[in-house]
């Protein structure tokens, strides 16, 4: 068959140039199927031929269709891998081929099958619209991950409130105001991904990487920020041991109003645990507040933030996340907090 294409090929321009009214079935003939007339005989004297025209000239209408797809878990140590995918479309569905190609028309590329079916002049009427699908994958998240924007870790400062009482070799009983900070301006203020400080007190310190060497003795620490809840739980606040007192809060009165009374936890020379646990519920932010402050020599100050799935936001080998921050990116979900110094 392919070499009597070739002959047809050969001598197109002279049965072209040569063209009779020529017809079949009593139809005029066009000079591209008087070429391939032959072929077209035989194609009409196939039982089969116009069944399979039909299918393979059927036009063609695409519709796209969108198949979603959700992570199936929900957790903070999953959060590299729920990256939004929106997949290219894919045909899914090829042209109907499901019916045997003539014997006259084996082995010939598509467009000369084309030709040769249309040259049997089927009515438009009988041909049916197939239809392809295309499908796009997009796979949604079932948690919200924050954006940021420079805006990891806490902001921390140092003071050294002379209200600061005595208490040498920690024995326990003590207690210190910390709203006494509430308006003193630090001597030093910065932000850190990691909260974690011990050291025997005898010299000064570096504090969260500070270039800055501080007294470490009768000073203060306040950290301020949020912690993002990336899935809906409990969340455990923990201190194992302090030298010499520490308080937590979280929630509106960690940003404005935190005193002595609302603390959610506080601990003062002990080396016993105390731990809070506070439900959140996911995509909110909440603010924290940590003050820490030692007398004299000996100071620790060790504290961890654990999500319900065991994942550890906040501890002394914390790196930078969406989970700690010192504000919202858009300035209002997690508002930025006041000036060391003129809170409330
Ligand atoms: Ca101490």
């Amino acid at each position: 068959m392919q070499l009597l294409w070739y002959f047809l090929s050969l001598a197109l321009p002279t049965i072209t140039y040569a063209i009779n009214a020529r017809n079949i079935g009593g139809d005029l003939l066009s000079p591209e199927c008087l070429v391939i007339e032959i072929v077209v005989e035989v194609l009409l004297a196939s039982p089969e031929a116009t069944e399979f025209c039909e299918s393979f000239l059927a036009p063609t209408t695409t519709i796209s269709k969108t198949v979603t797809e959700t992570s199936s878990s929900c957790a903070y140590k999953y959060a590299a891998a729920r990256t939004q995918k929106n997949a290219a479309p894919q045909i899914t569905s090829e042209p109907d081929r499901s019916l045997a190609t003539p014997a006259v028309l084996q082995g010939l590329p598509s467009s000369e099958i084309s030709q040769a079916c249309s040259c049997i002049d089927i009515p438009a009427s009988d041909l049916t619209t197939r239809t392809h699908t295309q499908t796009a994958t997009s796979t949604t998240k079932l948690c919200p991950i924050p954006t940021t924007c420079g805006n990891e870790g806490m902001q921390w400062a140092y003071y050294q409130p002379p209200s600061i009482p005595y208490n040498y070799n920690c024995n326990g009983g003590y207690s210190w105001d910390p709203t006494a900070i509430k308006d003193m301006t630090p001597s030093y203020n910065s932000t850190t991904t990691y909260i974690g400080l011990i050291d025997d007190g005898t010299s000064d310190i570096s504090i969260y990487g500070s270039n800055q060497q501080f007294n470490s003795q009768f000073f203060a620490l306040n950290h301020r920020g949020y912690i993002y809840a990336e899935v809906s739980g409990d969340y455990t606040f923990n201190t194992p041991g302090v030298d010499d007192i520490n308080f937590f809060w979280w929630g509106p009165d960690a940003y404005s109003g935190w005193t002595e009374s609302n603390v959610n936890a506080s601990i003062a020379c002990s080396g016993t645990s105390a731990t809070v646990n506070v439900t959140l519920l996911s995509g909110q932010y909440y603010p924290i507040r940590f003050i820490f402050a030692n007398a004299e020599e000996n100071l620790v100050e060790v504290m961890s933030i654990t999500a319900p799935d065991g994942t550890v936001i906040l501890d002394a080998n914390s790196t930078g996340s969406p989970y700690i921050v010192q504000y919202s990116c858009d300035g209002t979900s997690a508002k930025p907090y006041p000036l060391f110094g003129q809170e409330t």
